[in-house]
């Protein structure tokens, strides 16, 4: 009789600690589980509880641009042998973000030619200069597009390009890698 119960007792050990094992495996699994889906987050310095997940998509803006442009001239290039203007821009293309205030200092530094920079609908833009004289073009990108500026005393090699961009958005986790 004494040795039965003694069996019994050996038995439910055994069982308790089969179930102790279990019970452990079971919570390092949870906690290992916990810390994968921690470390899933995005890990940004900036970014607290408090803000919501639609706050890692920023869109960069710098609202106001400024160039500046002048008026070039290719050395050598013989006007009548060629019949076209040696007259260039320097820079040709002008990228902005819809929506930015663009400034656009424009210097004529030719000493005997006048030139203009001129951009026709939606933007109808006619700034002409004396020689060696500049000014200042104000206006907001606001149409989408691409839109060909040009001198129109040196056509149609003084030409160049307005380029108005949807704004880009960019992830807030990229603009952290560092450069
Ligand atoms: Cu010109």
């Amino acid at each position: 009789m004494i040795e039965i119960m003694q069996i019994r007792m050996k038995r439910s050990k055994i069982g308790l600690c089969v179930l102790i094992v279990f019970v452990a495996f079971i919570l390092m699994i949870v906690t290992t589980g916990a810390t994968s889906v921690l470390r899933a987050q995005p890990t940004n310095s900036t970014n607290t509880g408090s803000i919501p997940p639609t706050a890692n998509q920023v869109t960069t803006r710098s609202n106001d641009k400024t160039f500046y442009l002048f008026t070039a001239e290719h050395d050598g290039l013989n006007e009548t042998k060629l019949g076209i203007p040696a007259d260039t821009y320097s820079p040709d293309v002008l990228l902005v973000n819809k929506g930015d205030n663009i400034t656009v200092h424009f210097y004529n530094l030719d000493t005997t030619d006048r030139h203009t920079f001129t951009i026709g609908a939606p933007y109808n833009i006619n700034e002409d200069l004396l020689p060696l004289h500049n000014g200042t073009i104000e206006f907001k990108a606001n149409q989408e597009g691409i839109f060909r500026f040009y001198c129109t005393y040196h056509q149609p090699t003084m030409a160049g390009q307005l380029a108005v961009q949807e704004p880009p958005t960019v992830e807030k986790i990229n603009s952290n890698v560092p450069k």
